[in-house]
């Protein structure tokens, strides 16, 4: 069973993930060739030569990109517990200051600033986890990186592990205070072997650092489940679902499908029900603005997230699930069952409760409520509980029962 012993992430239940690279610059778009997928990914789909590509870190030279106000609002504003950022995603340019190689953002760019620097130091300010992305067998930069559409790829793929991936994380690892975790993704063409050697100097320079399902091989500390795939099943142990609010990671300029803040509270009930954790994305534009259509969503979401916190974080997973009920999702913790209610409701019941229920309340303001319970059958009763007229019309809220005994209510999985 995947057990990252962290109990931070355990308890976290909601992340951002922020992906920024030079891709920014091209949101989508290169010499007049658009595209509506996924914006990072632009340099492999459009075939651009390497020399081509190279020639954006010059033009890179962010000059609104303010790490301290996006972990702010993060951590306030949007009630979110750690933050993933790319140093380096597929494309090969690293975000901070690398001695392995120029292509980098203080070296090579006009800008000459260290991003996972400017990102540690807010993270380590406002008290937030901060994690690293990088991609350790993809690099479409360096000759031996993986790259599948590429011709002689990898052929000494050894070479730019030992030469670029390995110093590269040595640097980050060591020159940034602490790293929580290390997001490795998309593992091709890399052995067990080789994953392990990657795992081992990771631990060997931060022995508390997570390391994402995706280093390869199976191993890793946690299952990252397929980009935005939520399990219908829980899984056992530490999981966490990477996840999109349109259809790209890096900005894209012409993706417009947003999803609405109703969908995202939603899907994180329905992940958080399951156990597991969700790392949402934000890519800012090439100047460092994060879209403003994130901005609001996010403030929607976090105005939930804050308001029902007790119902959020340090949740576990409950039997209730399997409901797949249009107006509720469950979170539950130790002796309380949290009912978020996502559409306006004269009462809320439920049924398969085991324990005796002490009383029910309103989460985000500890409001009492009327309640009647009832039992089908032995260790099998239900409840029903009535919700105030001024309630009725409302949806986005959390109810507690809470139950008598002090034993825990979260399904165990065996
Ligand atoms: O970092 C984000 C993605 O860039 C990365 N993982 C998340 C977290 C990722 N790696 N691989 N994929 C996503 C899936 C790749 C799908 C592809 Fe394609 C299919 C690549 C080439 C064919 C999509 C469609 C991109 C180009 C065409």
């Amino acid at each position: 069973m995947y057990d990252t012993k962290q109990q931070w992430f355990k308890d976290a239940k909601y992340g951002l993930f922020m992906h920024w690279g030079l891709y920014a610059l091209l949101a989508g778009e290169y010499k007049g060739e658009k595209t509506d997928r996924i914006a990072e990914w632009i340099m492999n789909y459009l075939n651009i030569p390497v020399e081509e590509y190279r020639k954006l870190a010059k033009e890179f030279n962010p000059q609104n990109f303010d790490a301290d106000e996006i972990v702010r609002r993060a951590k306030e504003d949007w009630g979110m517990k750690y933050l993933v950022f790319t140093s380096k995603h597929h494309e090969g340019f690293a975000m901070f200051k690398s001695e392995t190689t120029p292509y980098n953002s203080v070296d090579a760019s006009p800008c000459h600033r260290d991003f996972v620097k400017e990102l540690a130091d807010a993270c380590h300010k406002y008290d937030m986890k901060f994690g690293l992305y990088y991609s350790q067998a993809q690099d479409w930069d360096d000759p031996d990186g993986f790259m599948q559409t590429k011709e002689n790829s990898h052929k000494n793929f050894q070479r730019y592990l030992d030469e670029k991936c390995k110093p590269q994380l040595r640097e980050i690892l060591t020159q940034y205070g602490e790293i929580a975790l290390l997001w490795f993704d998309t593992p091709m063409g890399i052995t067990k072997q080789q994953t392990q050697e990657l795992i081992d100097l990771v631990k060997s320079l931060q022995p508390n650092c997570i390391i994402s399902g995706r280093a390869g091989n199976h191993m890793g500390d946690y299952m990252t489940t397929g980009d935005n795939f939520i399990p219908r099943l829980p899984y056992e142990g530490d999981w966490e679902v990477p996840a999109t609010l349109n259809d790209t990671w890096g900005f894209n300029k012409y993706d417009h499908n947003w999803k609405k803040a109703d969908d995202i509270i939603r899907l994180l009930l329905k992940i958080n029900s399951r156990g597991g954790n969700y790392l949402l994305n934000i890519g800012p534009d090439a100047d460092g603005n994060v879209p403003k259509e994130s901005i609001e969503i996010l403030n929607e979401v976090g105005k939930y997230v804050k308001e029902n916190a007790e119902a959020i974080y340090g949740t576990k997973r409950v039997a209730l699930y399997h409901y797949e009920l249009e107006w509720a999702q469950f979170t539950s913790k130790d002796y309380k069952l949290f009912v978020h209610v996502l559409q306006p409701r004269m009462r809320v019941e439920v049924i398969n409760i085991a324990n005796q229920v002490k009383r029910a309340y309103i989460v985000r303001d500890g409001r009492e409520l009327e309640f009647t319970v009832g039992k089908v059958c032995e260790g099998d009763g239900y409840i029903e509980v009535e919700l105030p007229e001024d309630m009725q019309e409302q949806k986005n809220y959390a109810v507690c029962i809470e139950m008598e005994e002090k034993e825990p209510i979260f399904e165990e999985i065996q």
